[in-house]
């Protein structure tokens, strides 16, 4: 994988269009820019869409300049990874042949300039979440997504628009957060016993970095509050602000 690479979650892009995702997206348009001048990786640690399902023949239409803006790095040479997260699971030939160079379906181990990375988006890594895990399982497997590509789409995105106007995961609890802070450095804990370097997880939407041991967790912010990117530059990870005036 060619470096740096920067890593960048939880961007949730919406399906509905307004003044606020307009200034979100372009906020994000400035760094991939950045990325396209820099050069190397740009590894989407999932969440990238606030939904997203794909059908045979069809595409969501509402990131049409995501895509437009996906074409233009790779014509730069910029390799595209996506990870895929809780909202962004469903995808299928467009996102993992057309846009992105590789579509990681499950937790990513890469190994770049001799460091061994962990990436994972995050969802089910506490120990405490049992339903969700059992939920994971089924809404991802062959046969709920047999099934739901049968509900007119129309529908399923309406639906999908009602679940997430009506969803709270940008902000959590400061108790939350400081057992989530516990449980992920547990986590980073045991790949670095385990030979890893350094860990990136999305999802929680800290943006925090942590020193555990010999590695480093990088906790990736979303981009509602706090936005924010990792860099692998070949040697170190560091986390960044982007624009963050909020
Ligand atoms: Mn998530």
């Amino acid at each position: 994988m060619q470096t740096p690479v920067y890593f960048i979650s939880d961007i949730h892009l919406k399906l509905q269009a307004s003044p606020k995702e307009k200034k979100r997206r372009e906020s994000l348009y400035r760094l991939l820019d950045q990325i396209r001048k820099t050069g190397g990786s740009c590894f989407f640690v999932g969440d990238l869409f606030d939904f997203y399902f794909e059908y045979p023949h069809l595409i969501p239409k509402a990131y049409m300049d995501f895509y437009q803006k996906a074409v233009e790095m790779k014509n730069d040479g910029i390799e595209l990874h996506l990870l895929l997260g809780n909202h962004d699971y469903w995808v299928q030939e467009f996102i993992t042949e057309e846009l992105m160079d590789q579509v990681y379906f499950d937790d990513a181990i890469l190994e770049v300039d001799g460091k061994k990375l962990f990436i994972t988006h995050g969802d089910g890594l506490l120990s405490w979440d049992h339903g969700y895990r059992i939920l994971k399982k089924i809404i991802r497997s062959k046969f709920f997504i047999w099934l739901f590509r049968w509900v007119h789409p129309t529908i399923a995105y309406r639906l999908a628009n009602a679940i997430s106007k009506s969803g709270r995961h940008h902000t959590h609890s400061n108790d939350f957060n400081k057992d989530v802070r516990i449980e992920v450095q547990n986590v980073a804990k045991n790949h670095f016993d385990n030979g890893f370097d350094f860990m990136i997880c999305g999802h929680y939407h800290l943006g925090e970095m942590f020193s555990v041991n010999e590695g480093k967790l990088a906790v990736l912010g979303d981009w509602f509050y706090r936005p924010s990117y990792a860099i692998f530059d070949g040697t170190d990870l560091t986390l960044h602000p982007w624009e963050n005036d909020a």
